[in-house]
């Protein structure tokens, strides 16, 4: 068959296609989809899952007028292909190209930018109340995958939904993963689904012969009552039922007539459904489909083999992630009440070592950040030594519990903060920029931020011995080759990596390198400046700011963070609040907006952070642009 792809240039183009034809088109989904990735990177066992279902969903719903929702949005890419994406696809995460999530500014297809796992039941269970209100007709369809479903935020959604009668499709995508194995007892719930065939086809049947029947009010009651005495007995009930969703499936997820019998048959039914369906990650790529966890979010690679080209793994030797790590698997092996916990990130944050070392030790909570943080606070207050590993990202969701839960009981916390800064092609939903922000004003939390390795060491170190909480930040990146310097970490107090007399930078953590670059390439100039490892954002170290301020013309102060709220700000609060010459205080820090996606080195040059801007700014600073 000829490629049928470049023809469909929406969603309508798919009306009149038979069941070959549809199966021919999620084949060349797929490959461009892998072809892509390889040359890119992105999200590709997630979005290889779920082509089929992609196509049933667009055939059966007319979503030029219904909702469509993802859930985290990263398993978009089919969508983006049939929503008159085609074209621009193969730029995909570029600057300027496609993103790698749902995106409202490229496509009416795209109903929120998304990134975050958990909101889609909520979003879509809103357009769907303000559809009602409307009395528009227009459907609404959430897709979830089965590891966001057990997050807090999914859950209040379903509890909601159901009781509201509202016109909104869930859609179940199990694939049994969320990055690894899915955690938790909703997922052997839904385990036990796909190991007891039968459940369907005997509802299926109990609703035909219900139909059938012409009868009255009590013999009806009687035979649901006898229905749910059936479920009991021979099938586990599928537990959203109980939630007031009418269940459907589980069904094969790449069977696409079945998906399309089914959604057709749901359609229509109105108020709270859920189809359950069963879809394999990686799907059509076999590298991907045997090892999922590792082509979850795929770095470049050689579509004929799976080799992966770029060598830049977060946990690979020498990145911040790894190292973090290393440390703290040596103290835990001193220290028996350490304990580690994810939400559902032990690859990414580099804990999967610590999970192998000390398995009684580890604890994968699932995507449940708000969770983890009040988890951490319970295990300090029993006595251990709780260290989260969370992206900057993911921990704003659990902004009340590092409050309520951590801060306000001034309980021994360790957070690693992974990923804070900029974070390149994923964008604006996975930037860690505001950590500082929603940290620095809750009493007693120490935010440290390390310009090398042994400031990394020293920190979490003393964030162990000391008490309160404490969050050690760091980027997705590597750490120098060599520390700048071995001045002991003390708490609160900076540290000065060389002298100069024409400036003063002041960096916080990884900015530090840049700024000993600029300091270099300044010297050769003339421009001699000093250069300090903040290595606090809060405390701020008040003596060293006053010195600096004392003994150079201008002090700028650098971090991979917003500007409002951030090190800066504090930096600023500091020096009024101790009657320091304010106007000699500049900050460079990332602008208050939405960065999109590029690479990171690139969004740290349109910062102005990289060793090129913090020089050109020197020489402005110094009379010499
Ligand atoms: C709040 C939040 N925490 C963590 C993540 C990181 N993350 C992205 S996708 C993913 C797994 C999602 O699993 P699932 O919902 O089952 O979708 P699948 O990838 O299996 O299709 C995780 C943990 C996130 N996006 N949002």
């Amino acid at each position: 068959m000829a490629g049928l792809l470049d023809n469909i240039e929406s969603p309508a183009d798919l009306q009149g296609l038979g069941p070959a034809e549809l199966a021919q088109l999620a084949r060349e989904i797929r490959t461009l989809i892998t072809r892509t990735v390889a040359a890119r990177g992105g999200h590709l066992a997630s979005n290889l899952g779920v082509v089929d279902l992609t196509l049933a969903l667009h055939r059966v719903f007319d979503f030029s007028r219904d909702h469509l929702v993802w859930d985290v949005g990263h398993q978009c890419y089919a969508h983006k292909i049939l929503t008159g994406r085609r074209a621009g696809f193969e730029n995909l995460r570029t600057a300027g190209g496609v993103s790698g999530f749902p995106s409202p500014a490229e496509s009416p297809y795209d109903l929120f930018r998304t990134g975050h796992a958990g909101a889609s039941i909520s979003t879509a269970l809103g357009l769907a109340l303000a559809e009602k209100a409307a009395a528009s007709g227009r459907r609404t369809v959430a897709v979830i995958g089965d590891g966001a479903l057990g997050s807090g935020l999914a859950l209040e959604g379903l509890n909601h939904a159901g009781a509201a009668g509202a016109d909104l499709l869930v859609i179940l995508n199990d694939n049994q993963m969320a990055i690894s194995q899915t955690v938790g007892a909703l997922a052997r719930h839904l385990t036990r689904m796909r190991t007891t065939p039968g459940y369907d086809a005997l509802k299926a049947e109990v609703h035909e012969a219900l139909e059938r029947l012409p009868m009255g009010d009590s013999l009806a009651r009687a035979i649901h009552t006898l229905k749910d005495a059936l479920k009991e007995a021979v099938v586990p009930d599928h537990v959203f039922e109980r939630f007031g969703f009418r269940c459907f499936g589980p069904v094969d997820g790449h069977d696409i007539p079945v998906l399309l019998e089914t959604l057709e048959k749901m359609k229509g039914l109105g108020g709270p459904r859920l189809l359950h369906v069963h879809t394999q990650k990686g799907r059509g790529f076999a590298p991907a489909a045997e090892k999922p966890e590792a082509w979850h979010s795929a770095r470049p690679f050689t579509e004929q083999n799976g080799q992966v080209l770029a060598d830049e793994d977060a946990d690979e030797p020498a990145t911040w992630t790894h190292e973090a790590v290393t440390e703290l698997v040596e103290l835990a092996t001193a220290d028996a009440r350490i304990v580690a916990i994810t939400a559902a990130m032990p690859e990414g944050t580099g804990l999967l070592r610590f999970a192998h070392r000390f398995p009684d030790r580890f604890f994968d909570v699932g995507i449940c950040e708000q969770h983890a943080v009040a988890l951490a606070a319970g295990m300090a207050k029993g006595g251990l030594r709780p260290v989260v590993g969370i992206y900057s990202t993911f921990l704003q969701r659990a902004y009340d519990q590092l409050f309520h839960e951590v801060a306000l009981q001034e309980l021994p916390v360790v957070f690693l903060v992974d990923r804070a800064g900029l974070v390149g092609a994923d964008g604006p939903t996975h930037h860690g920029l505001y950590d500082i922000a929603y940290l620095r004003h809750l009493a007693g939390f120490t935010i440290a931020a390390p310009a090398d390795r042994g400031e990394l060491v020293g920190m979490l170190r003393l964030a162990l011995q000391t008490g309160g909480p404490w969050a050690i930040r760091y980027p997705r990146e590597r750490t120098p080759e060599a520390d700048f310097s071995d001045v002991p970490v003390e708490v609160g107090r900076a540290s000065i990596l060389r002298r100069g007399a024409k400036g003063a930078i002041l960096a916080l953590g990884a900015t530090a390198a840049a700024a000993l670059e600029a300091a270099g390439t300044l010297e050769l100039e003339g421009i001699t400046v000093t250069v300090a490892s903040a290595r606090f954002a809060r405390p701020i170290d008040k003596a060293c700011l006053g010195s600096l301020v004392a003994g150079h013309p201008w002090v700028m102060t650098l971090e991979d963070h917003v500007g409002p709220g951030g090190f800066g700000s504090a930096v600023l609060e500091c020096a009024a609040a101790n009657g320091y010459d304010l106007r000699k205080i500049g900050c460079v820090a990332v602008p208050q907006e939405f960065v999109e996606h590029d690479t990171r080195q690139a969004q740290l040059a349109a910062a102005g952070l990289t060793a090129e801007g913090i020089a050109a700014r020197a020489r402005a600073l110094s009379g010499k642009a």
